[in-house]
């Protein structure tokens, strides 16, 4: 299985972070390959840096397509364009923020976001929302310091992570945390070791969920709003956006869903006694 994990920024620090952790998840035999768009934000800190990295984003899910990507990982926690990425993509495509959030709601009845600056806490609020967990998120905090801090070793932002950590366990009754950016992502272990309780990264999360759905046989559905874009002309600059050809798009046979097989001494306990 081939998953390409897209770090919509343009920091390259950061997307090879980024792909050690999902290495560090995948199984056996998955290969994950790390990239970032060519031109963009160097960080996603806020609705204007989402808006103009979603179109390296989308460059990179189509490209994958060509590639015969099984599956795809939106690794920014503000999970930008994930709606568009997955009517480009036969494939799953997960958000980290998606995943990280299912992740701790499996694990906890409550759980704490710590993420980047203050401004972006209302971009976490509404993913919140829109994936059902008002209930179960406690609070979303923030270090209030840049995303790029994270990649200097021993900054601030680093230690301020694991303090807002174990403040979310001590007063938000938190049983777990969502780490709120993917450069926070090579701190999850350290901070889990910290603080006792389950540490969500969104990368690892979104990788063995992708896993799981292509496992099952699963890919994005083409019927209604996350079919192909309609075929149209796209102008000027953006040109290339356009989406002309659209494949085909089969269902592969659901794997382990095929005709059930009975063993032979299963059927004939089961078969009802004669007469
Ligand atoms: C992020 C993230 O995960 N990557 C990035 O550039 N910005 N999100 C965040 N809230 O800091």
């Amino acid at each position: 299985m081939r998953i390409k994990v897209i770090n919509p920024n343009t920091t390259e620090s950061m997307t090879w972070k980024i792909g050690e952790a999902a290495r560090a998840a995948a199984a056996i035999g998955t290969k994950i390959v790390a990239c970032n768009p060519a031109g963009g934000p160097v960080s996603i800190e806020g609705h204007y840096d989402e808006a103009v990295s979603v179109l390296g984003l989308l460059d990179e899910v189509r490209k994958g397509e060509a590639e015969a990507m099984d599956g795809y990982v939106v690794a920014c926690f503000g999970d930008p364009g994930l709606l568009a990425c997955r009517e480009v993509a036969r494939g799953p495509v997960l958000g980290i923020a998606e995943a990280a959030m299912h992740a701790a709601a499996f694990v906890a009845t409550g759980f704490s976001i710590v993420t980047t600056l203050a401004r972006t806490r209302v971009i976490a609020a509404e993913l919140v929302e829109r994936y059902g967990m008002t209930r179960v998120c406690r609070a979303i905090r923030t270090i209030d310091l840049p995303v790029l801090d994270l990649e200097r070793e021993g900054s601030e932002a680093r230690r301020s992570v694991l303090d807002e950590c174990k403040r979310a366990v001590a007063e938000d009754g938190a049983g777990a945390i969502v780490l709120g950016c993917a450069g926070m992502a090579d701190l999850t272990a350290e901070v889990q070791q910290a603080i006792g309780v389950p540490v969500i990264d969104g990368v690892a999360a979104a990788v063995k969920f992708v896993e799981a759905l292509v496992g099952m046989g699963l890919q994005t559905s083409k019927v209604g709003d996350l079919a192909w874009p309609l075929p149209k002309a796209y102008t000027g600059a953006l040109a290339h956006m356009a989406v002309t050809n659209p494949p085909p798009c089969p269902m592969p046979t659901p794997r382990g869903r095929s005709t059930p097989r009975r063993s032979a001494s299963r059927s004939a306990s089961s078969r009802p006694a004669a007469g």
